[in-house]
């Protein structure tokens, strides 16, 4: 059974920096798991957006003698424009110096209150200005009182605050997580939240003061300005928070960074279940998962700007140039970091997977049975089921279906499980079926038999068709490409159901034998190209 609607979002980026790898990748995994979901035919929601009420951004604007919402406005603009170029398909942006942002986290606040989950009190702690947040003393101490992120000196801060009553969620928060498996994920880090929640949970504060005129107010005290971190959250909440999307809650999952898990595994599950005992707030439940990824480091080091090896946007677009938009999407969705490890972005491994999945097995198998479709058959090629007279070339192609329908199962449920690389793996495997089926059979000996062509047409529809059914598989990942694979194996349609957000039918479409009737193949350039180091 698939549910009925299905939410994702990534976190919402800082805007007082440009887009980079970190940006890009998080963002490329939603969209797959958008297109995922669309394409077998669930309802989607898909969120991004930037986190704009940052001291950060009044510092960076004012360095540059900009207002902070003009200075937002334009950083915004670029990560949107970005976005857009990628052919990224989120379903809204949201930009957290909106007034329907402002509006709502004032509300969720105010009721947060009136429940006394929020109260006034005074904290003193190490404060990481870098990240904007407090760090226990343990942390601090471990780090020698420098930023665990970025190394600069953390700073002793003493203030009045209003509080989030955390200390009140620890076991609801551990009951959610041992009931719901998937609440955190991957395992590596569901251990490290359980066992930090075990250590037992202070309260947090949620204000600051001295950012009056850029963040929202804290309701009832114009003093106090809600801290960016709990205004950042609330966006998830925030932009469904309307009758037409309300349905879109809870959240399937939020992809996020490990850096920032604790927000999200902690005090954002914690807030949910303060804002669900609030008259009017029953349907704000817990998110079904959060999945934390690791870093990438960029060949072999980790990235830092002295460094130089920064893969930043410019950088990505060289990729794009010599490789193509797809196959930086292939090779962020399938060897990024979406475990527990951290990845390495690295030229030679680049050039090595697209060349041996790419180029050498999909856009290969694709060519040589358009290719020979056409020099056998003028490119049309016979109904899939159409009987053959040789029992040998019978048994390959019954072998290719049962293999397309395992695929299938493996692919589907890989997606579900955010396993991107697996979910690739399960496709490209269908397609080395059907070179190693060409390889059994030799179509192209057999073919110079005229008595035995009809059976090689018959092969080459069964080739066609695994073909078929592995494209949908890989289209998440790969559409612009698929959707010109399409056009050659004569399904175009698929793309017209899909085009501007429409819903597909994966189940029906992967079934052998769901392309009816004769097919006419194209032939054409390779797909993708075989790259040669310059
Ligand atoms: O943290 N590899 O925003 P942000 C992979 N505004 N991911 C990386 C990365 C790398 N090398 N470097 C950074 C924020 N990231 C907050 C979020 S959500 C309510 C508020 C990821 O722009 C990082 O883990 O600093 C984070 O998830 C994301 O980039 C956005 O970072």
């Amino acid at each position: 059974m698939t549910a009925s609607c299905y939410y994702v979002t990534t976190p919402i980026y800082y805007v007082n920096d440009k887009a980079h790898i970190g940006h890009v990748y998080t963002t490329t995994v939603a969209d797959v798991l958008a297109r995922f979901h669309r394409l077998r035919g669930v309802r989607t929601f898909f969120l991004t957006g930037t986190d704009e009420h940052a001291a950060k951004v009044v510092d960076s604007a004012r360095e540059r003698g900009r207002s902070p919402q003009d200075w937002a406005d334009e950083n915004a603009g670029a990560f949107q424009e970005t976005f857009d170029r990628l052919g990224m398909t989120h379903d809204d942006f949201i930009r957290t110096s909106q007034e329907r942002h402002k509006s709502r986290v004032t509300r969720y606040v105010q009721a947060l209150m009136a429940g006394g989950d929020v109260y006034p009190g005074e904290y003193e702690g190490w404060y990481d200005a870098g990240q904007e947040e407090y760090v226990p003393e343990s942390k601090a101490k471990e780090f020698d009182y420098k930023s665990p992120i970025n190394g600069k000196p953390l700073v002793r801060k003493r203030e009045k605050n209003y509080f989030f009553r955390l200390s009140a969620y620890g076991d609801q928060l551990l009951s959610w997580m041992e009931s719901n498996p998937r609440a955190v994920l991957p395992e590596a880090r569901r251990n490290e939240v359980l066992g930090r929640i075990r250590e037992g949970l202070n309260d947090v504060p949620i204000s600051r003061s001295g950012q009056e005129d850029w963040g929202i107010a804290v309701p009832g005290d114009s003093g106090q300005t809600i801290y960016v971190w709990i205004d950042a959250l609330m966006n998830y909440l925030t932009t469904i928070d309307t009758d037409e999307r309300r349905e879109f809650w809870p959240c399937d999952v939020h992809l996020i960074g490990k850096d920032i898990l604790w927000f999200h595994a902690v005090i954002w599950p914690a807030i949910l279940m303060a804002l669900n005992r609030r008259p009017g707030y029953e349907w704000v439940t817990t998110p079904r998962s959060v999945y934390a990824h690791s870093f990438w480091i960029s060949e072999g080091m980790k990235m830092s700007k002295s460094l130089g090896n920064f893969i930043d946007l410019p950088k990505l677009e060289e990729y794009i140039a010599d490789f193509g938009l797809d196959a930086v999407r292939f090779y962020l969705a399938t060897q990024g970091p979406l475990g527990a490890t951290d990845s390495d972005f690295a030229h030679q491994r680049f050039a090595e997977i697209y060349n041996t999945a790419l180029a050498n097995t999909l856009g290969n198998s694709l060519n040589r049975v358009c290719n020979m479709s056409g020099r056998y058959a003028d490119g049309l090629l016979p109904p899939v089921d159409t009987a053959v007279a040789d029992v040998a070339i019978g048994q390959v192609i019954g072998k290719l279906k049962s293999n397309a329908g395992e695929r299938t199962k493996s692919g589907i449920s890989a997606y579900e499980q955010v396993e991107l690389h697996i979910a690739a793996d399960a496709a490209l495997a269908l397609v080395r079926d059907v070179d190693s089926a060409i390889e059994q059979v030799q179509p192209f000996k057999l073919a110079k038999d005229a008595a035995r062509l009809d059976d090689v047409k018959v092969f080459l529809a069964a080739c066609a068709e695994a073909l078929r059914i592995g494209s949908l598989l890989l289209w998440p990942i790969l559409p612009g490409k698929i959707e010109a694979a399409w056009r050659r194996l004569g399904c175009g349609d698929y793309a017209k159901h899909l085009e501007n957000r429409g819903l597909g039918q994966l189940e029906a479409w992967t079934r052998w034998g769901a392309q009816v009737g004769p097919r006419q193949l194209e032939a054409g350039d390779p797909l993708f190209p075989r790259h040669q180091e310059k």
